[in-house]
């Protein structure tokens, strides 16, 4: 790609922060308290601002109910637009009550499946009060035994409650179903793969689409391969970057896998030139989803919207040409030089070209070590809480 459209292309770039990110969060073994970790959303807000501000491309943070709940919706909309922010996706919370310990909407009790749809619907509402366009849906349903459950019957009440939370969407809304192969439940999950996310979106209709979250998969899955069938599809709604290892770690996007991010955004920037899937890319929400248990947050998360863009430049760089080329040709090692001379390709200079262009400083994660904003929280938030944000 020409430089100058290489330029465009790359300020027309967007990630979403999450508010989770910037408060204290921890594992099951420990939270340790952060200095100047956000405590409230309002702090919240100011931290994705500051991420905004030094990268350029972080315009919206996503927020999580109740932990963000807050008391005048319009108050925070105006809030953040002030600091050029606007609100993202709002994710429900139907895994934190005591009602929830057997799941939510596909619970086998009635009354607690309705409770679960009465929040569900209630965050349409903050939606519609915060300018939101996605609900990002998330269940922790699942069972830990053979037989503990009826697995049909709570395919039924999933589709079901899903179902009445599409009906309240006004148009243009969209609802993001998120799959998760496996945690808290351990023998099975209701939404445990994309095929599963998919065909509940397909029965939804339009407005519902699939969210990949990189953390949501067995060892060894083709996240890109799953990435391209969802846009040929048109359903893949958006994304929860991060990184993993192990389990669902929650790393930096792109710090254990860089070349799986690289083949993601170079399926991503093949759907954006490909007429049939277009639209679909162009919709997509590219989130993150990472919590920052011994990371300094807002470094972190800077350092998370750089990767991501560093992925996409350099999925811009690959000659789609000379790659249909050699695929045409069967040349196997040919084809595959093509895309890997991309990824190995040093945008650095190239970005900070960019960034230049754009009154951004040219080193982000520098200028935020030793800017004002840092050093301001610190020192006057010094007792942050440390249950002011994802539990872990
Ligand atoms: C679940 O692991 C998840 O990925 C969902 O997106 C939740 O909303 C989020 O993490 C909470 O951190
Ligand atoms: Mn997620």
């Amino acid at each position: 790609m020409e430089t100058a459209a290489m330029m465009a292309a790359l300020d027309r770039q967007r990630i979403e922060t999450p508010s989770w990110g910037y408060g204290n969060s921890g594992t099951r073994f420990k939270t340790f308290p952060a200095p100047g970790a956000a405590r409230d959303v309002w702090e919240k807000i100011a931290d994705a601002a500051e991420v905004h501000r030094l990268t350029g491309i972080a315009p919206s943070v996503a927020l999580h109910i109740p932990w963000d709940r807050c008391e005048d919706w319009a108050a925070l909309r105006r809030f953040a637009a002030e600091r050029g922010i606007a609100i993202g996706a709002i994710n429900p919370n139907v895994f934190q009550d005591d009602a929830y310990r057997l799941g939510s909407l596909a619970h086998p009790d009635e009354a607690v499946r309705e409770r679960a749809v009465a929040h569900l619907l209630e965050c349409v509402t903050i939606m519609a009060q915060t300018g939101s366009r996605d609900l990002s849906l998330w269940f922790a349903d699942g069972t830990n035994y053979a037989g503990q459950d009826d697995l049909r019957a709570r395919r039924r009440r999933m589709r079901a409650g899903l179902a009445r939370v599409a009906a309240a969407l006004a148009p243009g809304q969209r609802l993001l179903i998120e799959y998760k192969f496996f945690e808290p439940a351990f023998y099975f999950t209701d939404l445990f793969d994309w095929g599963a996310a998919l065909a509940h979106a397909q029965a939804l209709g339009p407005q519902a689409q699939v969210l990949v979250d990189l953390g949501h998969h067995p060892q060894g899955a083709n996240i890109e391969a799953i990435v391209a069938f969802l846009l040929a599809e048109g359903k893949l709604g958006g994304f929860h970057f991060n990184a993993r290892r192990y389990a669902d770690d929650d790393l930096i996007v792109g710090s254990t896998n860089p070349l799986e991010l690289f083949a993601i955004y170079a399926e991503l920037v093949a759907a954006e030139a490909d007429p049939e899937t277009a639209a679909c890319a162009g919709a997509v929400a590219y989130m993150i989803d990472q919590s920052f248990n011994i990371e300094p947050k807002i470094e972190g998360m800077i350092a998370s919207v750089l990767n991501c863009q560093e992925a996409y430049a350099k999925a811009l760089l690959v000659d789609r040409a000379a790659l249909a080329a050699a695929q045409a040709a069967g040349d196997v090692l040919g084809a595959h030089r093509i895309l890997v001379d991309a990824f190995r390709t040093d945008v650095r200079p190239l970005l900070e070209a960019w960034r230049r262009a754009h009154n951004l400083p040219p080193d982000p994660l520098a200028a935020h070590r030793s800017g004002a904003y840092l050093a301001d929280i610190t020192r006057t938030r010094p007792r942050a809480s440390a249950a002011s944000g994802y539990p872990g």
